[in-house]
Order: C-alpha cells, then structure tokens, then sequence
C-alpha cells in the first residue's frame, strides 16, 4: 500500500471545518482514531503492538527486543494543520515494512515502528510530550498537570484513553530498545529541491508563556486615564517579537495564540495571556531573543500598571543530528542534499539518548502547520523507498 493511499485512508479524519486543515490533538476523540487506525494497519501487516507507559505506540517486526532498528513519527497535528506533518513519517514507515517484506527481506535485528504521542503539543502545550516523557526530558507531575483550553489535565486525558496517569514518566527500558531511530518527515520550508534530504540540525528552540493582569472594566464609561488595559502591552509583545528576532540573524520568533479574558467586543480585558515560540541557531542567540523579547513586553506592561510574570513551557538547545550516521544515510541514497531544519520532532528529543537521523520529503509549497502543507505522491514513493533502503541497510 502507498504511503499516499494509506494518507487516504485518513484525510477525512479530524478536518476542522472552522479553521481549515486538521486538528488532531493528544488523546482527543480523532487522534484516538487514527491511533485505531495505525493499530489496525501494524496488526493487518502481522506486526506486534503494545503501548507503553507514556501513550506512545510501538508496532514491532520481530521479537521486541534491544538494539531495534526504529522509524516512525506522530499522528497529532497543529490546531488547522496540513496532512502530511507527521502522518507522513507513520505512512512511509508502512509502506517501508511492506516494500521490504515484498523484497523478501529478512531483518537481522527487530524492527520498529513508534507512533509518539503529542509531538506538537497542540493540546497540553508541551512539544514532543511522548518522547520528553520517555527519555526524562519532563518531570512527570509537571506532565500531569498541563492542561488544555477546556481545563482537562494531561493526567485525565490518559486516563481517559485507558492509561494509568501514576505510570507515566522516564522509561529507561523502553528507550534501551532503540538502537537507531530515523524519522521521515515532509520537509517544512523551501530548502530541498530534489525528492528526498537528510537532516544536519534543528534550530535551538522554545514557548513562554507571557500572562498580563490588568483590570477589567468597561469599554464605553472607562476613560482612557483610569485604564489598566493589558491587551496594549500584549501588542508591544506581538511587535517585540519580530524586532527582536530581526536583530539576530537567522532568528524567529512568533506570537499565534493569544488569549484575552474574558474576550468581550464592549469589554477591557482584565488578563490577556500570550505565547511566544522563539528559535536561533544557538542556545545563546535564542536566549538574547527572548530576554530582548521580555525587557520590551515588560516596560509595555509596567507604563500601562499592568502585572506581567513570564513563564518558560518547553526548551531545547540547538540539535545536532548524529552526522556519520547522516552522511552514511546519504550516501545509501545516492547523495542526497543535507539541510538544516527550524522545526522541532521526536527525533530532535531522541538525539541526545540515541544515534538518531531525519529523512525529509520535499514540499513544494514550502508550507507548513497550515493546510497548504504538501508532497506530491511520486515524492512521497521516492520517501517510502529511501526509508525502506535505510531500514535495511540498518537491519540487514
Ligand atoms: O513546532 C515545531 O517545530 C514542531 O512542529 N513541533
Ligand atoms: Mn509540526
Ligand atoms: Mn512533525
């Protein structure tokens, strides 16, 4: 089965009407579907599958064991998100097992494929939450918890989905298993001009959130004099952030999810919650980013009288791809180009506990978290092959 059929098989599921695209979030009613469906597809291709402790799913060709050759993505996507992000790694990895299998190939070491749970944080806020919880990066109560915007804890929502929240947390054993991790992935800018590239890095990168607390009041009798309006220094934090991410090359830094309470056209907010996403090349640069960042936000919130805290979500230094393991991938494939990446994956949080590796699949509208996202399927075949081509050299 392609990789374009199997998209298919899915593209009706989560699409949100109300903002275009999908929106497919941690253990919501429609990611609990499509991890139905990729159940379903592991079983239909004799694979075993279990869950561990944290929701990630792990479809196994072989006996589970250690030193697992593993590939793999996530399901869940950003809030009106494209098809591909994500999907696309899950799919290309089926196919890849069929392809093999059609070759008769015969892996010499167990063969996985992970599903991770809440790569995009798009629910409970905290980016590659399965592969953080595996491997540590996040102390379990503080998983616990996140909430999302209806108050849902993480710890709740697993419970839910059949999971016992006490258990979630560092799983040594499982993270043993896996002996190299390489992650296919439609590629998220408008670098790679032939089918398929390797990964080399992944920009240092992070959430804050920014809460300010003024007073509410009301929009017609308060005059301009006696108001505390937090939504003012919550602009200047909008305008911030792209001045101070254009005074360091290469930096970004976005504002797209703001909150103002309680939200009313004839009402002055009484708090206005905001999220900055900043990202650099270094650990350095994208510290003096969001120190940039705050300094502005807090003279906006202080000439205003209004209280501002900020609060850091989720961080990750700069990510360095096992490069011997990327150049010997490249070289399996003919040479294909090498490119850096300002997105973050499961595989950036696996990097720092195991040799791992990224495949990307051109996009040719250079979109990403937005439904224009695309890969054409001839380049997503191109994708399932070089992941099959990798798999075996790595499992052969
Ligand atoms: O935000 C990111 O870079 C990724 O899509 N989670
Ligand atoms: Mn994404
Ligand atoms: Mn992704």
């Amino acid at each position: 089965m392609t990789a374009t059929s199997l998209l298919d098989a899915i593209a009706g599921v989560g699409r949100d009407t109300a903002r275009g695209g999908y929106s497919r979030h941690g253990f919501d009613t429609v990611e609990m579907e499509l991890r139905e469906w990729f159940i379903a597809e592991a079983f239909d291709r004799g694979l075993e599958v279990e869950t561990d402790r944290n929701g990630n799913i792990w479809a196994w060709w072989g006996t589970p064991g250690p030193d697992a050759v593993c590939t793999g993505s996530h399901l869940d996507s950003v809030p009106g998100g494209g098809a591909f992000d994500g999907p696309l790694g899950v799919a290309c990895a089926l196919e890849a097992v069929d392809l093999l299998r059609g070759q008769g190939f015969q892996p010499t070491r167990p063969v996985a494929i992970i599903v991770f749970a809440e790569e995009e944080g798009g629910r409970f806020g905290v980016p590659c939450l399965g592969s953080r919880l595996i491997t540590g990066a996040i102390d379990p109560d503080k998983a616990r918890r996140l909430t999302d915007s209806d108050g849902t804890t993480f710890a709740d929502a697993v419970a839910k989905a059949g999971f016992d929240p006490a258990r979630i947390g560092a799983d040594p054993q499982a993270l043993e298993r896996i002996g190299v991790f390489v992650e296919l992935h439609v590629e998220q800018g408008r670098d790679l001009e032939v089918p398929v590239g390797v990964a080399t890095s992944i920009l240092a990168h992070g959430r804050w959130r920014f809460s300010f607390t003024g007073e509410g009041n009301h929009a017609g009798t308060t005059l301009l004099t006696d108001r505390r309006d937090p939504m003012l220094p919550a602009a200047q934090l909008v305008l911030a952030a792209r001045q101070a991410a254009a005074s360091v090359q290469g930096s970004r830094a976005t504002v797209g999810r703001l909150r103002p309470i309680p939200g009313g056209t004839n009402v002055i907010a009484s708090t206005v919650d905001a999220w900055l996403d900043a990202r650099s090349a270094t650990d350095a640069e994208t510290k003096a980013v969001v120190a940039d960042v705050v300094a502005r936000a807090t003279e906006a919130a202080e000439a205003e009288g209004v209280r501002l805290t900020v609060t850091e979500e989720s961080y990750g230094d700069t990510v360095w791809f096992d490069a011997q393991l990327a150049a010997q991938v490249s070289q399996w494939l003919g040479g294909v180009p090498a490119l850096p990446t300002g997105a973050g994956h499961d595989a950036g949080i696996l990097a720092a506990h195991v040799p791992t590796a990224m495949l990307f699949v051109r996009n040719p509208t250079g979109i990403s978290h937005a439904p224009a996202e695309h890969a054409e399927p001839a380049d997503c075949e191109e994708g399932a092959r070089a992941l099959a081509t990798t798999l075996a050299k790595l499992a052969g």
